[in-house]
């Protein structure tokens, strides 16, 4: 994606995770927001938006973070939220090994805590080490922790997966976590 492309992802990414108030966006107890009242707030702070950018974005991105309605009206972002919204997931059942990509400097408080959703509404799993590896490199210095997702899962945890293949969980007690 180019560099005004990105820009203009990454303003649908805060107005639709974690700041649709802030911009004057509502979005109804799903996440979805109008598209129309979308580009209207990103016009409004200076984000020139439009429709064909939309559907190239949702087309384009590659880990498919934005979903658009069937009808095409609205779209919501598939998970990463900090904002309350039901995203109406369904608990599933995980596989037995899952993965954490994290930066170096958080490994010592998360011997200490175990992983922890922070802002987010869940920590988020990785299906394999490379998607971790990408996740953790956002951070700093990447490391890739093994979850025993399968015993959690067994212990009676809830795991959910968003519709893009990322793994919820609402935290990972150090007890299931492999320091590699
Ligand atoms: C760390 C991206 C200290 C955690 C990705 C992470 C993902 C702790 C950071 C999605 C901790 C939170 C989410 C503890 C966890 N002590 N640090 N006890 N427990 N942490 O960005 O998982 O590109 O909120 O390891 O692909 O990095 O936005 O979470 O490093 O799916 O679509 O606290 O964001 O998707 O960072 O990333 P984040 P994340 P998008």
């Amino acid at each position: 994606m180019d560099a005004q492309l990105t820009r203009f992802s990454k303003f649908i990414s805060l107005v639709l995770r974690h700041q649709p108030e802030k911009y004057g966006l509502t979005l109804d107890d799903h996440g979805w927001a109008q598209i129309s009242d979308l580009i209207a707030i990103a016009n409004h702070a200076n984000v020139p938006l439009t429709i064909d950018v939309i559907h190239q974005i949702v087309g384009l991105n590659d880990k498919q973070r934005f979903a658009i309605s069937d009808d095409g009206t609205a779209i919501r972002a598939r998970q990463g939220h900090s904002i309350a919204v039901d995203l109406e997931l369904q608990p599933l059942e995980p596989p037995v090994q899952l993965y954490h990509g994290t930066a170096e400097r958080f490994v010592a408080s998360i011997r200490e805590q175990g992983l922890l959703r922070g802002a987010r509404q869940h920590v988020h799993l990785s299906p394999d080490v490379p998607t971790a590896l990408k996740v953790g490199q956002r951070h700093g210095k990447a490391v890739v922790l093994g979850v025993a997702s399968g015993a959690m899962h067994h212990d009676g945890y809830r795991f959910y997966r968003s519709e893009n293949g990322v793994w919820l969980v609402d935290a990972v007690p150090v007890a299931y976590l492999e320091f590699r």
